[in-house]
């Protein structure tokens, strides 16, 4: 029943992810700073929430939840982010490639991979669609380095091969972070040889093993705003090797057809 106020026609739910999620926190922030006393974040996973959305979106039903761009979900769906007149999400962000320290020496065919490695949203997006649509994420991120051979040739320019060395890659199992990271293991494993081990954890853990040299890279930092206490907690502790990806955003996203516009909105 579209009459009701929209708080009644979502139960004053928003559909979130993952508790350890940048979002998440971000969320919580926004709840507070508009005032949204009544609401509650649900905790789940990137899984649960495009399912949910999924869902409401066939039954034309109204939903909340936390999205972000890269994402296939706005290529699938009409969507729309809601205003955030106050920044609690910040501005336009990028995604940060963050090698433990020592990576240089230990491993430098690696770093240097890992340094050069950048690609554009509709990169990625091609690489999430394509898993989306039902491909295995290693397969998916073959098949984009194949087709993209000359982006990926300007990475491996001049580095030496390391047959048969170990590297190993954490992420958290957000979409964009599984493309992402399938693809850096695909080229490392297949330009220059590494083995490469991906580590499946949490966003604590994925900051606490590259700042505590578990992991030997992450390529899943979104910054400045969405992982700002990670890269705060751990600071001096990993090397920051710059943006792997520009123009990313977080927020929270509603199907088209619910007539509301803003966080203001969610209020009674
Ligand atoms: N995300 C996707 C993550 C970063 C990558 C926006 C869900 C987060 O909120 O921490």
């Amino acid at each position: 029943d579209t009459s009701k106020f929209v708080g009644d026609q979502v139960k004053y739910e928003i559909i979130g992810i993952d508790p350890g999620a940048g979002i998440m926190k971000a969320t919580s922030q926004a709840l507070k700073d508009y005032g949204l006393t009544d609401w509650k974040l649900v905790e789940g996973s990137s899984t649960a929430m495009t399912a949910a959305l999924d869902r409401a979106y066939k039954a034309k039903k109204p939903i909340i939840v936390t999205g972000w761009t890269p994402h296939w979900m706005f290529a699938k769906y009409d969507l729309n982010y809601l205003q955030d007149p106050k920044g609690v999400y910040g501005a336009a962000e990028e995604i940060h490639t963050i090698a433990r320290t020592g990576l240089k020496t230990a491993e430098p065919s690696a770093y240097a991979v890992l340094d050069k490695f950048e690609w554009t949203a509709a990169d990625m997006e091609k690489v999430m669609g394509a898993v989306m649509d039902g491909k295995k994420p290693e397969a998916a991120a073959a098949d984009w380095v194949k087709e993209n051979a000359a982006k990926v040739d300007g990475w491996v320019k001049d580095v030496p091969k390391a047959e048969g060395r170990k590297l190993k890659l954490a992420y958290v199992a957000w979409d964009s972070e599984i493309a992402s990271t399938n693809v850096v293991k695909q080229v490392l494993e297949s330009r220059l040889g590494y083995k490469v081990d991906m580590l499946q954890v949490e966003a604590g853990p994925m900051w606490a093993g590259v700042a505590g040299g578990d992991v030997d890279a992450i390529v899943a930092a979104w910054l400045p705003t969405t992982h700002k206490d990670y890269y705060e907690k751990f600071k001096g502790k990993f090397e920051d090797l710059g943006p792997n990806l520009k123009g990313t955003k977080i927020g929270l996203v509603v199907p088209k057809y619910m007539e509301i516009n803003s966080i203001e909105d969610l209020k009674k």
